[in-house]
Formats: structure tokens, sequence, C-alpha cells
């Protein structure tokens, strides 16, 4: 049931650098038009850092790892679903078009042997109790490297990161000793490892693999000048009223939180999301290519992988 593109099976069998794309992001994350054009943005990003991109979504009940220009067009423009492990199979039987969700895009990247994949923001703990995102679940389910600015601002952080240790998903910082705030560059919350090197963080994701540990680990990367905390928490506090006033609930609940900051923010929330998007892209790019050229012990490396980009 899941299509991969042709040219991302070719490149995923010969052994080069494959980074995943999620499109919930695009459908659901952003406003138009600047969702399409982030979405073709970070795919040019991920080919210049020299990986072959393969964003992720449902076209018309078929789960697509790979979706060329025109679909991500109609993903980007029309009304269509946010899926997640939840209601994926839903959509695909009825024959639907969704986004998907960090957590769907895992599933999807894992069956297909994708290691490395880029996002925002992670979904997590929400403040009303029990809305947890299916995201936490998925990164300590499925062995994907997931590069990200940390979790949406919107939620609960620090539990989110609680939650991420229990759930025993490594979370590393890129050049960075505290998790990442999404549209803050860092919080103060310390994290369990920093790596400076891309060496270091493959190095970090083939330990956790090798010892049989389960599932993937999370990269946190705090995005260059951003918002000061204290902005943010009055905005995010306004979000919560707005969306609470709305009555907004369940997955409708991060895309109205993050509308809600962009009005706010007049805009400024949405170009600091386009660029962590776009770094978060370059970084997974780079570090698919260290992964290519360092398999797992017992699998074969590829006859041709590149050499690892040292631009980083
Ligand atoms: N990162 C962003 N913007 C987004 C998302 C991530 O910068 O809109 C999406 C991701 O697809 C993530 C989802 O999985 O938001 C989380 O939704 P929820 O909280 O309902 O699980
Ligand atoms: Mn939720």
């Amino acid at each position: 049931m899941i299509d991969l593109a042709p040219h991302v099976a070719e490149a995923l069998r010969s052994g080069r650098p494959v980074v995943a794309l999620e499109s919930t992001v695009v459908t659901h994350g952003l406003p138009r038009p600047a969702n399409l054009e982030l979405a073709l943005r970070l795919e040019s990003v991920v080919a210049e850092g020299g990986a072959l991109p393969a964003t992720v979504g449902v076209v018309d009940g078929r789960l697509r790892v790979g979706l060329d220009a025109g679909e991500l067009e109609r993903l980007a423009t029309e009304a269509v679903d946010k899926a997640s492990p939840w209601n994926l199979g839903a959509i695909v039987a009825r024959g639907g078009c969704a986004g998907t969700t960090v957590a769907a895009t895992l599933h999807a990247a894992a069956a297909v042997g994708i290691e490395a994949f880029a996002t925002g923001g992670i979904g997590g703990i929400h403040r009303d109790a029990f809305d947890e995102s299916a995201d936490l679940a998925a990164l300590a389910r499925y062995p994907v490297v997931t590069v990200s600015a940390g979790p949406k601002s919107v939620l609960d952080v620090a539990a989110t990161l609680e939650r991420l240790e229990t759930l025993g998903v490594p979370v590393v910082g890129w050049r960075s000793d505290h998790l990442a705030g999404f549209h803050v560059g860092e919080t103060d919350l310390p994290l369990p490892a920093r790596v400076d090197t891309l060496e270091e963080l493959a190095a970090t994701f083939r330990a956790h693999r090798a010892l049989g540990l389960p599932g993937g680990m999370l990269v946190s990367q705090p995005v260059t000048d951003g918002l000061d905390a204290a902005t943010l928490r009055s905005w995010v506090e306004e979000a919560h009223v707005d969306a609470r006033a709305r009555g907004v609930r369940g997955k409708g609940v991060t895309p109205a939180l993050l509308a809600a900051l962009a009005e706010r923010s007049a805009g400024e929330t949405i170009a600091i999301n386009l660029r962590l998007l776009e770094a978060n892209a370059s970084l997974a790019a780079a570090l698919a290519g260290v992964l290519a050229a360092t398999p797992p012990a017992g699998a074969a490396a590829a006859p041709n992988s590149p050499s690892p980009k040292e631009a980083l």
C-alpha cells in the first residue's frame, strides 16, 4: 500500500543519501502560498545538501514516498486531511488525500528504509490534559533520525522532554546543550547529549541501534535569531485563549495555535518557521550523507556512497 517513487527506490537500493520530508507542515502548518513555496524550497535545500528529497503524503488513497511537483501542489492547494497513524488507514481506504504528520511520515520512512527525516517542530504534550501528539510514540518506535527545532512552542515543552526520556528517545543537541524551543533558539532545559560534528551525530544513532535499543533519535537544532522568550510567551498565552474561545479540539489544535501565533506576531512566527525548516532540511541532508557512508555493522557499504559533506 506504500507507493515508493522509482527514483527514491533506486537511490535507496544503491545506498545514496535520502531525506524524508513531512507534509502536514504544508497542508496545515503554513498559510498559502508560502506552504507550496516552502515544500519546493525544502526539496531544493536537501538536493543542494547532496541528498535526495522524498516528501511523504497521501494522494488519492495511496501513501506516497517521493511526491512529484503536481502532487505537492495538490496537497498545498486543496482542502485535505491531516494523517496520523490513527486515521491513515481510513484515509487510504476511502481514497482520500492528506498531509502526513511527523508520526505518519516516520512510519512511511521506516517502512522503505529511509534513515534521515527533517521537520520543523515536533508535536508533543499540549497543556490540556491527555492531548499528546502521536509524534512522541512514533519517535520511540521507528529507527529514523528526526531533525527538528525542538517541540513546537505552543506545547508544554518541559513535559514533552520528560516524556521523550520516559519513552527512551535520545534527544541530541546539535551544537547546543539545551533543548531548542522552536520559535526561540534555546530553552533552559538541559539535554542528555550534545554533538558538534556530523560524524558524532551518526555515531550516536549507530550506537543506539547497535545496542539493540528500539526506535529513533531526535536532533534538536536551535533556530538562529529566534524570538525573545518573554515575547513569545505572551503570544502563546493569547493563542491559547483564542483557540479555547473557538472551541478547537483534537487534531485541529496545533494548526489553530500556529495560525493564532502568526496573527499575533504579524507573520514573524511564519518567517522563523520557514527559516528553521530550511536549516533542518540542510542538516538532515548532510547527516544522510554520513549515514549512507557509514552503514550499520553487518550492512554492506554502498559501492558509490558519497564522502560526507564537510560544509556544516
Ligand atoms: N512542524 C512545523 N509545523 C507543523 C508541524 C511540524 O514547523 O505544522 C506538524 C507536524 O506534521 C507534526 C504536527 O507532526 O504538526 C503535530 O500535530 P499534533 O500536535 O496534532 O500531533
Ligand atoms: Mn493532539
